[in-house]
């Protein structure tokens, strides 16, 4: 079966589903073990594995450690070309489609899809849009690309159509990577009343209440990454879960 059929299936069965994000310039090799081992039993439906930027060594080393110890699909969130590796399960085959910068709209795709032919993983084809969040995130300054401004749902609701129109399989809502505020409830409402099209929220989301909100406007995921890089939060990864499912 294919990922995506296996989350669309977590959607129907629990009515939303919880994505973990690991960058793997955040875990040593020797710590990334435990972490996945540790998100194996958390109740979380899937692993992303990359960044907008990966700057450390041995990152696609580390992706096939975590594929190895992984019992959960583990799906590329690439920030780039170079970061393609066969050790995942699919790949987010992302269109920055809120920015009007043709590398990250079509360029760099056309310079992805026969590599991932030849890898053999499977495409995700996501809309991801970049949505203004207090700062300025890594998505959005490698993107070179405006995020959407916070307050205007009607401006997300517009590209929301056109890439359901487009044929797009999800459309990803992404206040980036440490953002200062998540993307609101009354955005992700908005959205998610014109397009039958599956939402993933992320982007500073660190608490499960939080998590909870989003669910209910009607996201059909959610992704949580820097908030379990402190150790001593990662408890909330079981929290997060039970927030998400009904
Ligand atoms: C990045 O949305 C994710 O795409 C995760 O963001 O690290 O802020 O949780 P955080």
């Amino acid at each position: 079966m294919s990922v995506y059929q296996k989350l669309l299936d977590v959607k129907a069965a629990k009515g939303a589903g919880y994505f973990i994000l690991v960058d793997p310039d955040r875990w040593d090799y020797d710590q990334v073990e435990n972490f996945i081992k540790q998100i194996n039993t958390s109740g979380a439906d899937a692993i992303m594995v990359g960044s907008s930027l990966i700057i450390g060594d041995g990152a696609h080393q580390k992706i096939q450690r975590i594929r190895e110890i992984a019992t959960l699909p583990v799906i590329l969130f690439p920030g780039n070309v170079n970061h393609l590796t066969p050790h995942v399960d699919a790949v987010f085959f992302l269109s920055v489609i809120s920015g009007r910068n043709p590398q990250y709209l079509i360029s760099d795709q056309v310079q992805a899809a026969p590599i991932i032919r030849e890898l053999g993983i499977e495409p995700i084809s996501t809309a991801y849009m970049l949505i203004e969040s207090g700062r300025v995130t890594t998505a959005e300054f490698m993107s070179g690309s405006t995020p959407i401004p916070r307050e205007k749902a009607e401006i997300a609701v517009a590209h929301a159509l056109a890439a359901e129109y487009l044929g797009f399989k999800f459309i990803y809502l992404e206040a980036g990577s440490g953002a200062k505020y998540s993307v609101s409830p009354e955005m992700v409402r908005a959205v998610c009343n014109y397009t039958s099209v599956p939402v993933i929220v992320g982007g500073g989301i660190h608490s499960p209440e939080t998590a909870k909100d989003l669910v209910v406007a009607g996201a059909s995921f959610i992704v949580t990454g820097n908030i379990l890089e402190d150790v001593s939060k990662s408890h909330l990864m079981e929290q997060f879960a039970t927030a998400i499912h009904h």
